[in-house]
């Protein structure tokens, strides 16, 4: 999150700035926190939380699970980075997740999520997040909590407009951040940005069935810069709305280029329009282009990475009535679309007003003809035809707004640390309260849906300062949480959050409880080097490569001594672990290894490659604490020089099996 330097000394220059526009900046630190606010978080030992919050970790690539409203971080779903917990994108199954077509690419930069919906509403089905930096989506199922498919997004620069979804899952929309060069010709000057420089917004279909991501076709786009969007609801269903900025087009220097006129853009496309388009013949194949898509089989637990050489391209300009552009004031960030579908709500971080928008009166200025002009051909409407009104002096650094079910919106305020409650129809504001500090984005349970169960707003701020007991140089991230089931909004709870959270969903807990998968069955493993009992359990020699079929169960692995390793090959330990009990994975680890440990739930397969480094006698050693023996739970490997004689057998307790290709 960037905006000016300035800003990011959020209480002196908000103070200034506030005292103009007569609002007031936050209270110090100790601001009060009601009486009951403690028992209104307090989850008792053994007591549930009444949801999920999802959790965009920002740089770490991760998504993290928060129960609310007690703040506790149940978990982080590692996404597109790798996680050493679990050896996701270490494990030999898992690496090709992390494929694309720059090669593997273990880290990014994760800001924006969404959960799947059917009729507008969470079904708890799945959660998408994007990749910022190397263009992906990624897809994680909710039965497991596991990143089960990502794609990568070509003709992309930078995924920041993503993913937005429709009201039944249909598409994942994601639109580039940046422009660039788009086509054969992509080595040219900088300075021809204006000639060469496209946008894009590509359209990923959803498999209904699978949740299988595609794309779908792609729109090209004039060369702006696409910020943040959302899919209409309701009676705005198929049609979706993106904010822009750099409408000036500027190559250099963005921060002052790029804020110049007075209004950028928020788009309105028309993507049933669009679908018309396609299945009439009217896209244009493109096969420059090269992007990974790597899928999760449930059955053999490994991933499959395949690179894909073709989008369908659309191209707004020659096909009229996909897109629609309407002014907006200064630099939009956040677009949404309140729960009825009528409203769009843009927030221009240097706005002093907040436009809201209505979709009948731009359905009516589009069937009037009413534009202003075009702007590389795409008709322009005019900003007063289609507003709704505009919120007045809401605050500074407008960012991002939720909403609740009973036409409140509630928006963040970045500069002046602040969440403003506001009511859509009237566009008053209604209450605001401080944050500390520096408000990205918010989240209210189901507050980007047609049903939002309002309750809570919760805080991801930028800045922590003061908030928590000192930690060097890097503070926690932080978030709040604030009740708003009264008239004003109460702040209830300071938690600390892992990376930097940007968009969050909360969704009650039981639409995901109930469908949480307790292990794999074991007879459904179809994973090649699968062990399905000890007797299968097994070590063979191909060439370089020996491959260890191996098992785990309560407290010892077969094999659990190997000799015949010759320095040169290639270990790959394939790991099945046989347990058929809830919350029962092994760990395996050995010495020397320069990879993570891996974590073997029950009844799945992770394989573990070793390339040993010199001989001897190396350790390998279970690395989840699972009984009271898990100490012993252990073995040992021998390694031996190249031209050695020593053959490659495997026991575990008194039986000693001769490998069947010892050579
Ligand atoms: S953007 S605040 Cu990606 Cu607002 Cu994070
Ligand atoms: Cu298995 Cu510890």
């Amino acid at each position: 999150m960037q905006i000016m330097k300035a800003i990011h000394v959020p209480i002196l220059v908000s103070t200034i700035i506030l005292s103009q526009l007569g609002c007031k900046p936050p209270k110090p630190k100790d601001a009060v926190v009601g009486g009951d606010a403690a028992s209104k978080v307090y989850v008792a030992p053994g007591k549930y939380d009444e949801f999920y919050n999802f959790v965009s970790g920002g740089f770490n690539g991760q998504m993290s699970v928060y129960g609310l409203p007690s703040g506790r971080c149940l978990r982080i779903i590692p996404v597109f980075s790798v996680f050493p917990e679990s050896g996701y994108g270490y494990s030999e199954e898992s690496k090709p997740m992390l494929n694309t077509s720059h090669g593997f690419v273990p880290w990014d930069d994760l800001h924006h999520i969404s959960l799947s919906q059917t009729n507008g509403e969470y079904d708890g089905r799945w959660v998408f997040g994007n990749g910022n930096n190397t263009p992906r989506i990624a897809r994680v199922d909710l039965k497991t909590f596991r990143t089960a498919e990502i794609i990568e997004i070509p003709n992309s620069a930078g995924n920041h407009s993503s993913p937005f979804i429709t009201e039944n899952t249909e598409y994942i929309i994601a639109s580039t951040r940046f422009s660039v060069p788009v086509g054969d010709k992509t080595d040219v000057p900088i300075e021809t940005y204006k000639e060469n420089f496209k946008g894009t917004v590509s359209f990923v279909k959803v498999d209904p069935a699978t949740g299988h991501m595609s794309i779908a076709f792609q729109l090209l786009m004039p060369g702006v810069n696409f910020d943040l969007a959302r899919a209409g609801k309701g009676k705005s269903h198929g049609w979706f709305f993106l904010s822009c900025y750099n409408s000036e087009k500027a190559n250099t220097l963005l921060e002052v280029n790029a804020s110049q006129k007075d209004k950028d853009f928020i788009m309105a496309i028309n993507w049933k329009k669009a679908e018309e388009y396609l299945k009439a013949g009217k896209g244009k194949k493109i096969n420059n282009v090269k992007y990974a898509h790597n899928v999760l089989d449930e059955k053999t637990h490994m991933t499959n990475s395949e690179i894909l050489t073709e989008v369908t391209m659309l191209d707004p300009k020659e096909l009229p009535g996909i897109v629609y552009i309407m002014p907006c004031p200064k630099s939009p960030h956040g677009c949404d679309t309140d729960p009825t579908g009528e409203y769009i709500v843009a927030s221009g971080k240097l706005a002093a007003v907040i436009p809201v928008f209505s979709f009948t009166k731009i359905q009516q200025a589009i069937a009037n003809n009413s534009f202003e002009g075009d702007y590389e051909g795409i008709p322009v409407l005019k900003y007063e035809t289609v507003l709704h009104g505009e919120v007045k002096k809401p605050g500074l650094g407008p960012l991002h707004t939720e909403f609740d079910a009973n036409g409140n919106a509630y928006t963040s305020m970045f500069v002046s640390s602040e969440i403003v409650k506001w009511n859509v129809e009237k566009l008053e504001v209604l209450d605001r309260v401080p944050t500390y500090y520096s408000i990205g984005h918010l989240c209210v349970p189901g507050g980007d849906t047609k049903k939002p169960y309002g309750k809570y707003v919760i805080a991801y701020n930028k800045i922590t300062k003061d908030r928590y007991l000192p930690t060097g140089p890097e503070l926690t991230q932080s978030a709040q949480l604030y009740d708003i089931s009264g008239e004003k909004m109460k702040l209830l709870l300071d938690f600390p959050t892992v990376g930097e959270p940007h968009y969050a969903n909360a969704i009650p807990a039981d639409l995901i409880s109930k469908n949480s998968q307790k292990i794999f069955k074991i007879e459904d493993n179809a994973n090649p080097n699968v062990a399905k009992g000890e007797g299968q359990a097994k070590v063979e020699r191909k060439g370089n490569d020996v491959h260890v079929n191996m098992t785990t169960i309560r407290s010892h692995f077969v094999p659990d001594n190997i000799e015949g390793i010759k320095l040169g090959d290639n270990v790959y330990f394939h790991v099945t672990n046989l347990e058929q009990d809830w919350d029962v994975p092994h760990g395996f680890a050995i010495k020397g290894a320069n990879n993570a440990e891996i974590l073997i739930m029950p009844g799945e397969t992770q394989t573990l490659k070793w390339v040993p480094d010199r001989t001897g006698v190396f350790p390998m050693y279970c690395t989840d604490f699972c009984s009271a023996l898990h100490q012993e739970m252990s073995g040992y490997v021998r390694v031996s020089p190249p031209n050695t004689n020593v053959p490659l057998t495997y026991s575990t307790g008194e039986s000693v099996n001769q490998s069947t290709n010892p050579k």
